[in-house]
């Protein structure tokens, strides 16, 4: 089905302590991520990047556990209002980061116009730590508990209201680091999660089908949100916190097929691309290539 697709670009890479994160828009686009999509023959327009701010020493955690907060919430707040002009557009919102923090704002934007929205978190990580659970104090690892409005009121009230999705809407796929707080929350609000021993035993296709069904029960649209650190490092290599024992670059493909075929997803992001930690900018063509498949590209 033909889209028009607005591409938002978050050079981002104060919610974690790598840097080189910030070029992983540059690497997408360089990697052709706009060619490929007009040939689906999606109409594009890639809106160009949002600011980012400087703090003036690089991560400095405040007395709350969060570092560079303030530049972090500066740009989120930028970013939760282009996505929401683009859906007011009628576009469909494709964000490139970045680290995986801008999904704060990305949610922040997108839930303002769902009233009930459903999210795919395709991840090695939970990102449900708040200030007091992170072991690390960095934001990429909290966005999915803010999201739920979970953690400093800076962060969760970002786009002026909390929380922006309901736990029953969630599925994460692919995990296979979680911190002990972030378990504690997924039991407690009896989060879906597909991890790695899930997908092992029941093969991707069937965890695809469960978390499709699991996040249109009730919802009026469908976030994904892919953090490139899912796949397994031999494939995406350029992330800033590798996990071993991650999907398979065809697992990932099936699953963006899936969702293609079932035309479920109203918005996306592709996070965690880091070029300077990457080999010949492997993961950006990877995570392009997912992008393809995710909009509708076939093998035959
Ligand atoms: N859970 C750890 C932390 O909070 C590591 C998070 C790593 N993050 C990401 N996000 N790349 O998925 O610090
Ligand atoms: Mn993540
Ligand atoms: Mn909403
Ligand atoms: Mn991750």
């Amino acid at each position: 089905m033909k889209k028009k697709i607005s591409i938002i670009g978050v050079p981002m890479d104060l919610g974690q302590t790598r840097r080189g994160v910030d070029m992983g828009p540059s690497a997408m686009r360089y990697a052709g991520v706009i060619d490929r999509l007009q040939q689906l023959n999606h109409i594009v327009v890639d809106r160009g990047d949002i600011e980012i701010g400087r703090p003036p020493k690089y991560d400095i955690k405040n007395d709350d556990n969060l570092k560079d907060l303030e530049e972090v919430v500066k740009a989120n707040q930028s970013l939760a209002e282009s996505v929401a002009d683009v859906i007011d557009e009628g576009d469909f919102p494709l964000v490139l980061g970045g680290d995986h923090s801008i999904a704060i704002g990305t949610l922040a934007g997108v839930a303002k116009k769902y009233e009930n929205l459903g999210v795919i978190w395709y991840d090695a990580h939970g990102d449900l730590n708040t200030g007091e659970t992170s072991p690390s104090g960095n934001i990429h690892g909290m966005p999915l508990a803010v999201s739920l409005g979970i953690g400093h009121p800076t962060l969760t009230e970002i786009g002026g209201y909390a929380p922006k999705i309901k736990p029953e809407n969630i599925v994460i796929i692919g995990a296979r680091s979680l911190d002990d707080g972030e378990k504690d929350l997924i039991h407690e609000k009896g989060i879906k999660v597909y991890t790695m021993h899930e997908i092992d035993r029941m093969g991707m296709t069937l965890v695809m089908e469960e978390a499709i069904k699991h996040v249109t029960r009730n919802t009026d649209g469908v976030h994904l949100s892919l953090d490139l650190d899912a796949l397994d490092p031999q494939h995406a290599p350029g992330v800033g916190t590798p996990v071993v024992g991650g999907t398979t670059y065809r697992e990932a493909h099936l699953a963006m097929e899936m969702l293609a075929e079932r035309n479920i997803i109203s918005s996306a992001e592709f996070v965690e691309v880091n070029p300077i930690l990457d080999v010949k900018n492997q993961t950006a063509e990877a995570a392009v290539g997912l992008i393809g498949s995710l909009f509708g590209e076939k093998l035959l």
